[in-house]
C-alpha cells in the first residue's frame, strides 16, 4: 500500500464541529479502518489534556478555574505548538494522523466569544495545514439531545450557534461538510471513502504546507 515516491507521507486529517457532533466516535473508527487496511494511523485529540498546558485547559473547560479569554486562546494554541514537531515527524514517517479538533476549533470558539477573527488566527500561523477537514454538521439542538451535554463551559445552545457561524468563516477547498445527523454507520462509510482517497494522495507526495495558506 505504500507509495513509491520518496515524498510519500501520512495524511493530516482533521474532524471539526460543534460539541457532541460525533468527532470522537468517528475519528476512532477511522483509525481502526485505516489500520485494518494496513496503514499506519494515529488518533490525536486537541486539546491534548495530558500535557501541563493541557491540564490548565482541562481545568478551565470544567469550570474549575477562570482565565481571561485571550489567555485561554493562547493556551489552546500553545497546546498545538507543543505537538507540532512530533506531528511533522509522524507524517514524514508515513503515519496518517486523524485529529479530533485543531486550529479551526481554536478560532471558532474564541471568535464566538467576541475576540477578533484575525487576532484569533495569528498564533496558529505556521502550524501544519491539514490535507482534509471533515466538518460534522449538526444543529446545536440536535447535538444537545446526545448524552452528557451541558457539563462543560461551552455546552450551551446559544453559544454553539455563534460557534457554527464562526466555523463558516473558515471553510475553504480542503473542507468537506458532512451531514452528522444520520446514523453513525452511514457517516462512517462516507468518511472512509473520503479519507482513503486523501491518504492515497499524500502517499503520492502531496507537499505539506502551513496555516493559513
Ligand atoms: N476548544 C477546543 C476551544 O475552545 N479551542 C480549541 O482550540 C480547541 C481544540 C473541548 C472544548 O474545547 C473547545 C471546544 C470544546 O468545547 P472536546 O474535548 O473535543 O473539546 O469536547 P467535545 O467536542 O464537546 O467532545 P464531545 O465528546 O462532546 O463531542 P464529540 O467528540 O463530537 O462527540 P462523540 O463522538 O463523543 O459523541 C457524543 C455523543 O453522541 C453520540 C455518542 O455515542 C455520544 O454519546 N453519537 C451519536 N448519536 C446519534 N447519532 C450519531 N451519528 C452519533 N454520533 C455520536
Ligand atoms: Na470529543
Amino acid at each position: 500500500l505504500r507509495g513509491s515516491s520518496s515524498n510519500s507521507r501520512g495524511a493530516l486529517v482533521v474532524l471539526e464541529g460543534l460539541d457532541r457532533c460525533g468527532k470522537t466516535t468517528q475519528s476512532s473508527r477511522l483509525v481502526q479502518y485505516l489500520e485494518g487496511l494496513g496503514h499506519s494511523a494515529e488518533l490525536w485529540r486537541f486539546p491534548d489534556r495530558t500535557t501541563s498546558v493541557g491540564q490548565m485547559i482541562s481545568s478551565y473547560l470544567s469550570n474549575e478555574s477562570q482565565l481571561d479569554d485571550h489567555t485561554i486562546h493562547l493556551l489552546f494554541s500553545a497546546n498545538r505548538w507543543e505537538k507540532r514537531s512530533l506531528m511533522e515527524t509522524k507524517l514524514k514517517g508515513g503515519t496518517t494522523l486523524i485529529l479530533d479538533r485543531y486550529s479551526y476549533s481554536g478560532v471558532a470558539f474564541s471568535c464566538a466569544k467576541g475576540l477578533g477573527f484575525e487576532w484569533c488566527k495569528a498564533p496558529e500561523v505556521g502550524l501544519l495545514t491539514p490535507d482534509l477537514v471533515l466538518y460534522l454538521d449538526i444543529s446545536p439542538e440536535r447535538a444537545a439531545e446526545r448524552g452528557g451535554y451541558g457539563c462543560e463551559r461551552y455546552e450551551q445552545i446559544e453559544f454553539q450557534n455563534k460557534v457554527a457561524k464562526c466555523y463558516q468563516l473558515l471553510v475553504d477547498s480542503k473542507w468537506q461538510i458532512i451531514d452528522a445527523c444520520r446514523p453513525m454507520e452511514d457517516i462512517e462509510k462516507e468518511l472512509q471513502e473520503i479519507v482513503l482517497d486523501c491518504v492515497k494522495r499524500c502517499q503520492n507526495g502531496e507537499p505539506l504546507s502551513h496555516l493559513w495558506s
